[in-house]
């Protein structure tokens, strides 16, 4: 009886070691990140910080959102994505040298602040560059515009994708904007770049350069009468409750670049690499989709939330354009002449291919 007893006591300390040999096993492999408790091979568990200047409200946000959603799924939640909003990590300069830095792995910046890091995205600051979205989705898919990501990369930078900002209207407190003698004066906030700036001299107007995390205030206290942005900012950052006019100058197409911070892309496995290049670009298109969308329709809102809309007519366009060519010429060798030739070839050939 005793013998029996020891046999079985014996047995069940077996089975409960060997369940915890298991136990400790499926609880490595989680260490690694395998919530699959799949096969570990070389997992790595990481995460991207990642954040916009626009709030959670902005298609920019919701592209962010379905980026995450993409890669937490194709690594099995071995790379997770924080998402940040509305300047929560700073403004676009700042959140651009976090990822040189290495403090954060993500930020989608207009082309405009980013051209203080590499000039040569300047050349889409050249106002009234592209004529409509078509040529613009074309110019960016070309070869130039694909060329210049890749001048990102001696910035600790990696661009994955282009993403849409969208056509900038002008917005203002004090008068109707139809014609170019409308600018005389105006206090006019830009993004921090140079080109604009010197572009909104040439049109009379008084311009100052201010990250967009201190737009809405300085609108708000008058330090300037207005700024330029698409419809679908100026709605869903509510500018309407401190502009009251707004006109269709449609002066620059914007681009958002998905940047990430090169030191951290290059220690992803190549698979992994693959994973967010692609949850970049799909992101993107469902970002672009719901963008056009959003600009479609906000105009009709910001009138009915009381901002008068005023149409600048093609006569009157044209004489913009021709005032502010003078900059280009100024600006086209600290973008590159090459890039300035070749970005004008690709617009002349993107039109003749959407006419
Ligand atoms: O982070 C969002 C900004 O990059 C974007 O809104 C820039 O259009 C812009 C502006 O006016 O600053």
């Amino acid at each position: 009886m005793k013998k029996l007893f020891t046999v079985a006591l014996t047995a069940l300390m077996v089975l409960v070691l060997a369940a915890c040999g298991s136990e400790g096993g499926s609880s490595a492999s989680g260490d690694d990140g395998s919530a699959s408790g799949s096969d570990s091979g070389s997992k790595e568990s990481k995460t991207i910080k990642a954040g916009i200047g626009l709030n959670d409200k902005h298609p920019q946000y919701k592209g962010l959102l379905k980026f995450k959603e993409i890669v937490e799924k194709k690594t099995d939640g071995q790379i997770k994505v924080e998402t940040y909003h509305s300047g929560q990590l700073g403004d676009d300069r700042t959140m651009t040298e976090n990822l040189q830095t290495g403090s954060q792995e993500v930020t989608i910046p207009s082309t405009a602040p980013l051209a203080n890091f590499v000039p040569a995205f300047s050349v889409f600051d050249i106002p009234f560059l592209f004529p409509n979205t078509e040529v613009a989705d074309k110019v960016l898919a070309s070869e130039t515009g694909q060329g210049l990501l890749k001048k990102l990369e001696s910035q600790n930078l990696v661009g994955l994708a282009y993403w849409e900002n969208g056509f900038r209207d002008v917005t203002n407190s004090k008068r109707a904007i139809k014609s170019i003698e409308d600018f005389e004066g105006l206090k006019l906030r830009t993004m921090e770049n140079d080109l604009h700036l010197d572009a909104f001299n040439k049109l009379g107007a008084n311009p100052t350069p201010m990250a967009f995390t201190e737009l809405f205030t300085a609108m708000q206290q008058g330090t300037v009468d207005g700024q330029e942005n698409p419809y679908a900012t100026i709605y869903l950052q509510k500018f309407y409750e401190v502009q009251k006019h707004v006109s269709n100058t449609h002066h620059i197409y914007s681009p958002f670049v998905f940047l990430m911070s090169k030191s951290f892309y290059d220690n992803l496995s190549d698979e992994n690499k693959k994973i967010v290049e692609e949850a970049a670009v799909e992101a993107g298109k469902y970002e672009k989709k719901l963008n056009r969308e959003a600009n479609e329709k906000y105009l009709k809102k910001l009138q009915e939330e009381g901002m008068t809309y005023t149409e600048i007519s093609e006569e009157n366009r044209k004489e913009m354009k021709e005032a502010v060519q003078p900059v280009v010429e100024k600006y086209k060798s600290k973008i590159g002449e090459d890039v300035v030739d070749n970005i004008y070839k690709e617009v002349e050939k993107a039109k003749k291919e959407t006419e």
